[in-house]
Order: C-alpha cells, then sequence, then structure tokens
C-alpha cells in the first residue's frame, strides 16, 4: 500500500493532510484507531459485563448492540446491590430502575422509575426505536414494556436487597455516602458481600469496527432514595453522552451533582475541544468539586470516556474508583481511576 493509499484507507485525504498542520508527522497520523473497544464502570461489573459485548464487537457487531447486551449482564445479576430487580429499593422497599442508552446517530432512549421489569435498557432501547418520544417513566414505562411481550416480575426483594433494607430501616437514615471506603458505606448489611459496595450503576461506552460509538447506562439509583427520585443514569447529557464525531462518556456516583453539571456532555465537549479522555473526566471532576465544595468530602463521582481514535481515560472525586477496558486481544484490563480528593 502506498502512501496516499494508506491515507485514503485512514479517512485522510491529501488536502486534509496539508490543513491538519505540518507539525503532525506522517506516523501520527497512520497510528491505527484502536477499534473496537468497550468499557464500563465498575471493574466488578466490568468483567463479566464486557465480555458480551466484546464478543459481538469482535465478530463485526454494532456497539449499540454490545452495549445493550454487556449491562443486561447486571441487570440479570440477581447479587447486584444496583442494577436490575435484585437491586437496593427506595425508603418504601420498592426496586425502581433506570436507563438510557445513545448511539451513533443521536439516537436516544430512556426509561425511570420503571418497575418490576428486568431488563430496563432493553426498553430504553425499545423507547428509542418504536417511538416517537426519549423517554418514559413509571407507569407508562412498565405498561409500555408490557405490551411489547416484557412479563412483571420480581415484587420480592433479592434476599441481599431485603437484608440491606431491614439493616437501613433500623436508622432510617438517608445519607449519600458513597464507597469511597469499601465496606464502610452505611447501607451495608454486615457481612453482605453482595452489598460491599452501596452502589456500582453500570455504564458502558464501545467503539465498533466501523468506528461508531454508542453507549448504554443502568441502574437501580441511589439505595433508599425517596420514592420518585430520578437520579443522572437514565438522563441523556448527564448519565451518557454520545457524539460520533467526537466522544462517549458515562457517568456513576451521587446523581444530583452530575445532573447539575450536564456531567457526560461537558466531558464530551471538553474532549471536542481537544482533552484527552482523562483530561476531560478530570475536567468536570474539578467542576463538580468547586460547585459542591462541602458535599464534595463525603459523595463519589467517576466518569469515564473515549474519544475517537480509541483513547480512553476516566477520573473520579475519590479513590476506589475502578473500570474495566476490553480492546486488542479481547482481555479486560482494570484501570484503577485517578482521583481529585487524596
Ligand atoms: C444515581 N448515578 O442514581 C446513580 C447512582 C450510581 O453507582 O451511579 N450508583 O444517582
Amino acid at each position: 500500500m502506498n502512501r496516499r493509499q494508506l491515507l485514503a484507507s485512514l479517512g485522510i485525504s491529501g488536502l486534509a493532510l496539508s490543513l491538519k498542520g505540518r507539525s503532525q508527522t506522517i506516523a501520527s497520523l497512520t497510528k491505527p484507531v484502536n477499534k473496537p473497544i468497550v468499557l464500563s464502570t465498575w471493574y466488578n461489573q466490568s468483567k463479566t459485563a464486557n465480555v458480551p459485548a466484546w464478543k459481538i464487537l469482535s465478530e463485526g457487531g454494532t456497539a449499540l448492540d454490545a452495549v445493550e447486551a454487556g449491562v443486561q449482564v447486571s441487570e440479570n445479576d440477581p447479587e447486584n446491590c444496583c442494577v436490575g430487580l435484585g437491586a437496593n429499593p427506595d425508603r418504601e422497599g420498592i426496586v425502581t430502575l433506570d436507563a438510557c442508552i445513545m448511539d451513533h446517530k443521536y439516537q436516544i432512549g430512556s426509561v425511570a422509575a420503571l418497575e418490576q421489569i428486568k431488563s430496563p435498557i432493553h426498553v430504553a432501547r425499545l423507547v428509542m426505536e418504536k417511538t416517537p418520544h426519549v423517554m418514559l417513566v413509571g407507569a407508562g414505562a412498565q405498561q409500555f414494556a408490557v405490551q411489547n411481550g416484557m412479563e412483571l416480575q420480581g415484587l420480592e426483594l433479592s434476599f441481599h436487597a431485603k437484608r440491606a433494607y431491614e439493616e437501613w430501616l433500623r436508622k432510617s437514615e438517608y445519607k449519600p455516602v458513597m464507597n469511597i471506603e469499601k465496606g464502610h458505606g452505611p447501607y451495608i448489611a454486615p457481612g453482605d458481600e453482595a452489598n460491599e459496595f452501596n452502589h456500582d450503576t453500570i455504564g458502558m461506552i464501545a467503539m465498533d469496527k466501523n468506528g461508531n460509538l454508542s453507549g448504554a447506562c443502568t441502574t437501580s439509583g441511589m439505595g433508599f432514595k425517596m420514592r420518585g427520585r430520578i437520579g443522572d443514569s437514565p438522563i441523556i447529557g448527564a448519565g451518557l453522552y454520545v457524539d460520533n464525531e467526537v466522544g462517549a462518556a458515562t457517568a456513576t456516583g451521587q446523581g444530583e451533582e452530575v445532573i447539575r453539571i450536564c456531567g457526560s456532555f461537558l466531558v464530551v465537549e471538553f474532549m471536542r475541544q481537544g482533552m484527552s479522555p482523562e483530561q476531560a473526566c478530570k475536567k468536570a471532576v474539578e467542576r463538580i468539586k468547586k460547585n459542591t465544595p462541602k458535599d464534595a468530602n463525603t459523595i463519589q463521582v467517576g466518569f469515564i470516556a473515549i474519544n475517537k481514535k480509541g483513547e480512553y481515560g476516566g477520573y473520579a472525586l475519590h479513590r476506589n474508583f475502578d473500570y474495566g477496558v476490553t480492546d486488542g486481544n479481547g482481555d479486560t484490563k482494570k484501570i484503577d481511576s485517578k482521583f481529585m480528593m487524596q
């Protein structure tokens, strides 16, 4: 392959090359894009959730199919404290689920406060693909799910959620202390490993072999939240954002603070300005810290992001945020996120 053919195969014309600035070396322009690739929040979930996502990507499937299948692993796990029907309930003892999905064509779908449906991410995808709307909540979202063939289930709390809820009821105190210290959250039933973490939303972002980006985010929200409370996870621009020209980002942690700064949208916009994924996530975390100087001591927020070159990064307010990245040979790497507050 000669130089012209090589550049054409990478989508770089001679004109683009001359306009892009003479200082860029051919070597940097020809660095292959790192794709396919998938990453997701909280390594203890990524190590299983990235597996079906990677299978789809490595077989040439779309990033959209990959992220949906990936996060469903967490939704289907009855021991997951914070995603799917096995998760911790709200203060009334009811599990309510939030999810959203976004593809490379700015298509979006979202559900919030959804009860008794196993896969909120699938309902979000159906909202995206089958309705003129982008978000359905509560009873309407449930009705739509049932109309689309999903069955109502999971009225009983899971074993772990029941224990955690009973423990929480003893004080009935809502203090959103996040899992900065593993095992030291206020809602953890003693010795209950499934509730070792008091949050574990899964946000997943991926790029497929065609270079298209998509993302998905699904959660039961903050354990023991007020009834009706919605966090960032089902809100496009807060818990998740994808711009196929720039990159994708997703968030986990205290949703109120992520909503306040339009967190995932902000990360993508910072990447648009030329920042690396890690720098962009860090800038967004700095914004949260600046706006909530007092709360920043007790809450956790983490972002992960990917750009169109397949570069990725993450950043958190506090320690103990990790994520899993699957690329190259299909191994999932554990990345301990950098963090701001020492
Ligand atoms: C929320 N962001 O509902 C979610 C909670 C979370 O890991 O991320 N938990 O605010």
